[in-house]
């Protein structure tokens, strides 16, 4: 009997040590933000107030990149990858409208601008580029810099050209090399005008997309090309950190690491817990110690492990974050993916992406990044699906209260870009979701700024204050 008590009680003991190890003290954190309204606001003169984008997001005509085929293809039970078989197609027609887009940040006090540079329009077969496309990005810039709009460039950020795509894209341990090369070009032409360079967006939503929930090209369903593809992106980081600082050592290069914060469903359940951490392990602050250490491990024991060590270390000069929101996940062994989302945020809460609307995670997610670095922070998107505009306005308003609390609890925070400038193509739900800080009408292309975003403008102008 003392027997089966004493071992009772260390397992009891053993299962609270598990929970007080791998729960995230944080996850309790709630601000008052009548508090936080009061706080006077630290920006700072030199501040980045930007929005987002992405090539082929926005540009239109992007025919010669992954997505396209992928929006063109079927699924394997013949139905459209994505709803009514939308396609990127013109898009905003952002490539020819860029000159009147610029005005738009203008008019609206933006002094920033990330955008990214399509692969496939400029690399149009391997080895063959095209100049009127290089051209076209440094008019771009030009124009860009003639209204006082700092250009932050995006080099990858999801697509891929065809060419690439085909014969394995980042699966490939030449990828590094390859990408490289494309980078060369894009240095040689717009590096005397551009300082920030952000060398790939979200690396392990590009990885868990693509390769293990179906979601994005190539549509596979395999951890273990989850880990090799993440290790070749950032392989590919440290190759481009290391020709732009060639080419122009005074540049300001990072990636954009997008970081949801992970929580369990139920923080008493040993499981639930230890799976949000291995998730936020493993997709968070495992590319922060690539960044810093040069040392990259991926490990979910028993589906997929990988390592990567490089001779780079510290190969940033910025981290790029991208917040959204807070994912409740939890082992489930019945499903395909083995972990399960649980919506626990009532629906005055969620955004159109059925997201939770959670400011504290921003503050959450900058303290991980300061945990690793305290090299300046910019936080490359933050945004939200908002088809109705009742939300937009406080949401804006929270997340740049919540960063004004960290840069004043010492938090290097230089600028901010809200995702995106207009409605765009938001990938596998096609044109259904709205993130604009504009309302893009696509049968016309007028654009209209919603009500909900002068509250964007408003922050801007205290902060400038
Ligand atoms: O639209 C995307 C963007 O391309 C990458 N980050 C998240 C955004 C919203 O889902």
């Amino acid at each position: 009997m003392m027997v089966a008590i004493g071992i009772v009680m260390g397992l009891l003991a053993l299962y609270v040590v598990g929970l007080l190890w791998f729960t995230d003290r944080d996850a309790d954190l709630q601000f008052d933000f009548a508090e936080l309204r009061r706080t006077s606001f630290r920006f700072g003169k030199d501040f980045l107030w930007g929005s987002a984008t992405s090539a082929h997001q926005i540009e239109g005509n992007c025919f010669n990149n992954n997505w396209f085929q992928f929006e063109s293809a079927m699924d394997e039970q013949n139905r459209p990858r994505i709803p009514n078989h939308q396609k990127a197609g013109a898009a905003c027609d952002h490539w020819n409208r860029y000159e009147e887009d610029i005005q738009l940040m203008r008019s609206i006090g933006l002094n920033a601008y990330r955008f990214s540079v399509e692969w496939s329009k400029v690399e149009v077969e391997e080895g063959v580029f095209d100049d009127r496309a290089l051209a076209h990005y440094e008019q771009e810039v030009d124009e860009l810099r003639a209204n006082g709009i700092e250009p932050m460039v995006t080099l990858h950020h999801f697509t891929n050209p065809i060419w690439f795509e085909n014969r394995g894209a980042f699966l490939q341990d030449n990828s590094p090399a390859v990408f490289g090369r494309f980078i060369e070009k894009i240095v040689a032409r717009l590096g005397h005008k551009v300082r920030f360079w952000c060398t790939i967006n979200e690396p392990s939503v590009y990885a868990i997309n693509g390769y293990f929930r179906g979601e994005f090209p190539p549509a596979l369903k395999d951890p273990k090309k989850v880990a090799r593809v993440l290790r070749n992106l950032l392989r590919s980081h440290t190759e481009a950190y290391s020709i732009i600082k060639k080419f122009v050592p005074g540049a300001q290069v990072g990636l954009a690491l997008s970081v949801f914060i992970f929580d369990p469903p139920s923080r008493w359940n040993l499981i639930d817990v230890v799976t949000a951490h291995l998730i936020n392990k493993n997709f968070n602050g495992s590319i922060l110690r690539y960044l810093v250490e040069g040392k990259y491990e991926f490990s979910f024991p028993g589906v997929a492990s990988d390592s990567l060590e490089s001779t780079v270390r510290d190969s940033f000069d910025f981290v790029g974050l991208n917040y959204y929101t807070r994912f409740y996940e939890r082992l489930d062994l019945s499903g395909d993916d083995k972990i399960a989302g649980v919506i626990k945020a009532p629906p005055e809460k969620l955004t159109d992406m059925n997201w939770e609307i959670y400011p504290e995670g921003l503050y959450r997610a900058l303290k991980l990044v300061r945990e690793y670095t305290s090299k300046p922070i910019y936080v490359t998107e933050n945004g939200l699906a908002d088809d109705s505009d009742t939300k937009r306005a406080k949401f804006i308003e929270d997340h740049l209260l919540v960063l004004n609390k960290a840069i004043a609890d010492g938090i290097n925070v230089k600028g901010y870009f809200y995702w995106s400038l207009m409605d765009n193509f938001e990938w596998a739900y096609g044109y259904s979701k709205r993130f604009g800080l504009y309302h893009v009408d696509f049968t016309t292309q007028e654009r209209a700024l919603r009500k909900g975003s002068e509250a964007y403008l408003e922050m801007i102008r205290k902060g400038r204050e």
